[in-house]
């Protein structure tokens, strides 16, 4: 094989690109670096990190510089690396996170984009000529932080993710989501969908948890790219597709320039960071700009496609409520 070249590595708008992923064999996933080995017919493919002592996904999101952190181990190992290279087609990629990690948690932030203001203001029947909580948050300097999800509640791509069998209106919430390392620093990009029950969180702001908090509640990946600035980050494109039986119902999308631009990283950070400590880092979801219309609920079946410039698809399947009701319930 041609030299190991890390995708994205010194190319302008490229970043380098970390998944976590099964081969055959391990059971345990192992945290792949996505190379080009060809910059004429550039196809992607996935090197082991494990073969040069990287873990686990902790190890490189505790760095303050992991591409350097990376591109050190890779260097001196390029010949046994190239016989660990997989098609990522033919294994399974996971969500990127450590499921062992006891201290790896996933926060959302909320009311970042315009239209989600707008959007929360409907489905909670505000009156437009009162200030809301909504209104007051999208201008005030503390951002809207909620806790959304433990490794183990975080799916990745291909998974299900899941309708609460108590809500009658879901959608989900594509997210460019912050990757932050234990300083507060922030690394890398992912996606995050916050999948959110509409009618619960519409009919009483304090149950917020429950329309975001559930299983199957929360996806994200497919990957990690690293070593963005915020001003790259404000260039990039994220976009939703639905499709149900084959036909695509709903298409979206929106930039990360799009957000309220007080929401800088450092905003956001700064207030997570404050009175929390993340050992092992956190990703910080950065709220939708991307919202389905008001006549619009998942079903089961539903394929939702999230696509972001630079980090890749996360395509998961919505699957039916984890629980049934025992009995007749109102909802
Ligand atoms: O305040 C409700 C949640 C907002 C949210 O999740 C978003 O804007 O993405
Ligand atoms: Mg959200």
């Amino acid at each position: 094989m041609a030299e190991i070249k890390i995708a994205g590595a010194g190319k302008t708008g490229l970043h380098p690109r970390i998944v976590s992923f099964l081969p055959v064999g391990p059971t345990k996933p192992r945290v792949g670096l996505i190379l080009n080995t060809d910059e004429d017919t550039p196809k992607e493919l996935i090197t082991d990190l494990n073969e040069v002592g990287i873990r686990n996904l902790t190890e490189v999101l505790r760095q303050n510089d992991p591409v350097d952190f990376i591109r050190s181990r890779v260097a001196s190992q390029q010949a046994l690396l190239a016989q660990h290279v997989y098609d990522p087609n033919l294994i399974t990629i996971h969500a990127p996170v450590d499921r062992d990690s006891l201290n790896f948690e996933v926060w959302c932030a909320g009311v970042t984009y315009d239209d989600s203001k707008r959007n929360r203001n409907l489905e909670s029947n505000v009156s437009p000529d009162t200030l809301s909580d909504y209104d007051k948050v999208y201008v005030d300097p503390r951002p809207e932080l909620f806790f959304k999800a433990t490794p183990r509640r975080v799916n990745g791509p291909n998974k299900f993710v899941n309708l609460r069998f108590d809500s009658k209106w879901m959608v989900p919430e594509p997210e460019f989501t912050l990757v932050v390392n234990p300083g507060g620093k922030v690394i890398g990009l992912t996606i995050c969908n916050d999948q959110s029950s509409r009618d619960i969180e519409g009919a009483n702001k304090l149950y917020l948890p429950q329309a975001k908090i559930f299983t199957g509640g929360c996806a994200v990946g497919p990957g990690i790219a690293l070593d963005y600035s915020e001003a790259d980050a404000r260039q990039l494109e994220i976009s939703m597709e639905i499709i149900r039986n084959g036909q695509q119902v709903f298409e979206g999308k929106t930039t990360y320039g799009k957000m309220k631009e007080e929401r800088t990283f450092e905003n956001l950070t700064d207030y997570l960071f404050r009175e929390n400590e993340f050992p092992d880092g956190v990703f910080l979801s950065t709220g939708t700009g991307i919202i389905p219309p008001p006549d619009f609920t998942l079903q089961m079946g539903d394929v939702i496609r999230i696509t972001a410039d630079g980090i890749g698809t996360l395509e998961n399947v919505v699957g039916k409520p984890s629980r049934r009701p025992s009995r007749e319930l109102e909802c």
